[in-house]
């Protein structure tokens, strides 16, 4: 009986490596290209937000992750990749200064100087838990449907993340920025 037992497992090693190995040889012309971003959120408007986001794309599919936290806690948080596309200039997050009408808020126009207009939304926008936290996987198809095509977000190095949403006067404002993270390429 032991010797039975050994040779069908034997026999059954040699099955799964063989199948693994034609498996290989058909994919030898056709490896998946993954091209992989990752950026960490700085806070804006003294939020106490923070967190990170990575990106991986593979062909016309891309993967956004976002786990934050510090947010208003039981709302939807919009959420977008911003950039400058007329010239593709690098997308920044907003200093202080942005702040240029002084009430101690950088709204969304205040800040777009900086990280450009809304290019892509990555809805549908997350809900913080009761405890303020996001934690938000989606894959985008590009080019299909009203989706951009990738090549309208690249180069996504020049690109920001926004995160936005906060407390003011007791009222929530869903567009206020409260996080900005620029995409670096891995
Ligand atoms: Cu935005």
């Amino acid at each position: 009986m032991k010797t039975i037992k050994i040779i069908s497992l034997s026999l059954l090693s040699v099955i799964g490596f063989t199948s693994c190995s034609s498996d290989d040889d058909n994919n030898d012309d056709d490896i998946p290209v993954v091209t992989t971003y990752s950026t960490s959120f700085g806070e804006l408007n003294n939020s106490a937000v923070s967190g990170t986001a990575t990106i991986s794309i593979e062909d016309n599919k891309m993967t956004v992750e976002i786990n934050a936290s510090g947010l208003v806690a039981d709302q939807a948080h919009p959420q977008h990749i911003h950039g400058k596309d007329a010239n593709n200039e690098d997308a920044t997050c907003p200093p202080a200064s942005a702040d240029t009408d002084g009430d101690g808020i950088i709204t969304i126009p205040e800040g777009a100087p900086f990280y450009g207009g809304v290019l892509l939304p990555l809805d549908e926008f997350p809900t913080a838990d009761a405890t303020g936290n996001i934690n938000y996987t989606k894959t985008f198809t590009l080019g299909e449907g009203d989706m951009p095509t990738l090549e309208a977000l690249l180069p996504l190095e020049n690109r920001a993340i926004v995160l936005h949403g906060l407390m003011q006067d007791d009222t929530y404002v869903a567009t206020i920025p409260v996080a900005c993270a620029q995409i670096v390429k891995d």
